[in-house]
């Protein structure tokens, strides 16, 4: 059986990868992920100095899934430019994630990391903020094109970016018109719905502290989304953009269907977090059964061949 995929130049021993954010900030963390059947290495969102993020508790699980609002902690990019370096000799793609707080902090690191001819691609995180008052950069579609316009412009490796959710067919057309036009090689869909809100009935409290319990949604909850945005995307981008799918990936099964559905690879976050490095053995191995037990030999063989249900004449 082969499992073996691309993403642009860039060979990957299967499609199972962690998500940016759960244990990728450390060098303890890096290191587990190396030593793990992780087919890829991707750190935490970086800026430009460390960051503490916010008080805890800032992630906490329930029984749908997760809630987040960690406020980019990181150890500053010059850590994770050393430290991915350094991780060369377990021979798997190396990928940074980038998240400046402005448009000019972007461009210090990424003309940094342009430098590294060891990088195999950067994952530019668009969920960040921008000026007070004004969305997110990913839901500001004009800021969104001089963002990945510059990015492109300084970065000349592989170059994706990271998107919020959308949920609104205007908005995917609107997106994709932006991502056709602005020479990414990839989008990894999807970052953690922003602003849920998860109440804990005994306490009378929410579960975590910074905005007054807001925070990003991960974990099975949210994979109806993931699924969508990465099909959506699919259909509405030119073919050579390539697409990573995240959002409550726990399963071999949660594997083919975002495989169906259009991507090209998947990552891991909220699973990742509970289960810990085993993870990527079990889901490589679940995906291949799965394989086996539909005749597959190859992902090429289902990716993006996903079917719309048939009429009938009974039911709802
Ligand atoms: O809080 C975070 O560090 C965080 N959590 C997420 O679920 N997704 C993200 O992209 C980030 C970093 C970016 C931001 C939410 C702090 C603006």
């Amino acid at each position: 059986m082969n499992l073996n995929v691309s993403l642009a130049n860039i060979k990957f021993d299967h499609p199972v990868f962690n998500a940016s954010g759960p244990l990728c900030t450390t060098k303890e963390e890096l290191l587990a992920l190396a030593r793990s059947n992780s087919s890829a290495i991707l750190s935490k969102s970086c800026t430009l100095e460390k960051r503490d993020g916010n008080p805890k508790p800032r992630y906490k699980e329930f029984d749908l899934g997760s809630i987040n609002s960690m406020g980019l902690p990181n150890q500053g990019y010059e850590f994770y430019l050393e430290e991915l370096e350094s991780l060369q000799e377990f021979q798997k793609p190396l990928i940074a994630s980038v998240s400046g707080m402005s448009q000019s902090e972007n461009a210090h690191m990424l003309r940094a990391f342009d430098k590294c001819n060891w990088l195999d691609a950067i994952e530019l995180n668009l969920s960040c903020p921008n000026v007070i008052g004004k969305p997110q950069v990913g839901y500001d579609f004009q800021e969104s094109k001089e963002r990945m316009r510059e990015a492109r412009a300084l970065y000349r490796g592989v170059l994706g970016v990271k998107l919020p959710p959308y949920f609104d067919f205007a908005h995917f057309l609107e997106m994709a018109e932006v991502l056709n036009q602005s020479g990414v090689n990839f989008v990894t869909c999807i970052n953690s719905p922003g602003n849920g809100l998860v109440i804990d009935a005994d306490s009378e409290s929410t579960l975590i502290r910074p905005k007054d319990g807001f925070g990003g949604i991960g974990g099975k909850l949210i994979k109806p989304f993931g699924l969508s945005n990465v099909r959506k995307f699919r259909e509405l981008l030119n073919p050579e953009i390539q697409i990573i799918g995240v959002g409550g990936i726990a399963s071999g099964t949660d594997v083919f269907e975002y495989l169906l559905a259009g991507a090209d690879l998947v990552q891991v976050g909220t699973a990742f977090m509970q289960e810990g490095s085993g993870i990527f053995e079990r889901l490589a191995t679940e995906l291949q059964e799965l394989m086996k037990n539909k005749n597959y030999s190859e992902i090429s063989q289902f990716q993006n061949q996903l079917k719309t249900a048939g009429p009938v004449e009974s039911g709802y």
